[in-house]
């Protein structure tokens, strides 16, 4: 060993043991961890994965031999990031699973403030109440609970249709532990007493009207159901008068009527279609993201590792990890993230590339 080398491993064991003396006071060098604390770019724990919903479906129906929604209170399978299980998270900031509700069931009524969204993957017949309005659910729907508003599910049936009905659940859970800010209750009816018709806040909200001496604009979007044959049929159109975006497709986001922002001061959503044969160019984002395929079959490069996919399947997509979609078929894909939360930091930065 020369003497640089010994004089270095001296230095090496003083700091040790100068580490060791402040640990118990609570204490730890910045110098240590600088790197790791302030990353160059993003290195997320996070890894891409694809959840096929052949292969989930019949484990979702199993769930219903072993437990009613109302004792589970919600009959879910979380879907977590493999790279960081126990934590039922998809993404740092997000959490998402597939909720099951049979013919007749009741999943009872309570309110937390993390706020959801729930888009339906399979089957029709079920209706969510949300703050005293009630919402027949269709595949393709997307529908929001805001943050402390009551909510209770059941699935009734409709049109001699009784069957089981699966959505994606999207919640801010893991912002919300982050902040400890969570709060919750359970209502003291197993349902809410439904107080306004259906399809009255579509009615007044969902038409690029307001009403007058309406002034009360909440973080949260006063529409709760956006229907899919709406969201479609503005993307068929769509397709049929402009070329798509190189790198998205034909793609719109949702947005609250009252502030052109995200329907949740969380989570931002959007619908995209990719004609078929469509072949994108790489982009990336800061805000990881979530998709559920509607309709259609393609691939999603991420990071270099390619995931075929169809319809009814979910895929993440980790922040800042380059994306590069394609569709065989005529594809809509649904998908959320948390970029309201890093547009109001000023942190959102994403790169269109190739
Ligand atoms: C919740 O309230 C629902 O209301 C779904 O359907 C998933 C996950 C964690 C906490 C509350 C729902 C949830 C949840």
């Amino acid at each position: 060993m020369t003497t640089a080398q010994q004089a270095a491993g001296s230095a090496e064991a003083e700091r040790r043991a100068y580490y060791d003396r402040i640990r118990p006071l609570n204490l730890t060098p910045l110098w240590e961890s600088l790197h790791a604390l302030v990353p160059r770019e993003p290195q997320t724990p996070c890894v891409a994965a694809l959840w096929r919903y052949d292969e989930i479906r019949p484990l979702l129906m199993e769930s219903a031999d072993l437990i009613t929604a109302e004792e589970a209170v919600r009959r879910v399978l979380v879907l977590e990031n493999p790279a960081i299980p126990g934590r039922s998270s998809i993404t740092q900031s997000l959490y998402a699973g597939l909720q099951l509700i049979m013919p007749g069931e009741v999943a009872p009524s309570h309110r937390h403030v993390q706020s959801a969204l729930r888009f339906i993957v399979d089957g029709k017949g079920a209706y969510t109440t949300v703050g005293g309005e009630r919402t027949t659910m269709y595949p393709g729907d997307f529908i929001i609970t805001p943050s402390w508003a009551w909510h209770d599910h059941g699935n009734e049936g409709i049109a001699g249709a009784s069957e089981p009905v699966v959505w994606l659940d999207g919640l801010d859970i893991p912002m919300l532990r982050f902040f400890d800010a969570g709060f919750a209750e359970n209502d003291d009816a197993r349902m809410q007493q439904v107080a306004r018709p259906e399809g009255h806040s579509l009615a007044r909200f969902g038409h690029n009207m307001v009403p007058v001496r309406h002034d009360h604009v909440s973080p949260t979007s006063p529409i709760f159901n956006y229907p899919y044959a709406r969201s479609r049929d503005a993307l068929a159109q769509l397709q049929r008068q402009e070329s798509p975006d190189a790198w998205l497709g034909h793609k719109l986001r949702y947005v609250n009527p009252l502030t052109g922002g995200s329907p949740m001061p969380t989570i931002a959503t959007n619908l995209q279609l990719l004609p078929a044969g469509f072949a994108g160019r790489t982009h990336r984002a800061t805000d990881g993201a979530v998709y559920s395929v509607v309709e259609g079959h393609g691939t999603a490069e991420i990071g270099g590792e390619r995931f075929a996919f169809g319809p009814r399947d979910t895929f993440v997509v980790p922040s800042w990890a380059p994306l590069r979609l394609e569709a065989t078929a005529e594809t809509v894909l649904f998908s959320f993230s948390d970029r309201p939360v890093q547009q109001a930091m000023g942190v959102l930065r994403e790169a269109f590339l190739d």
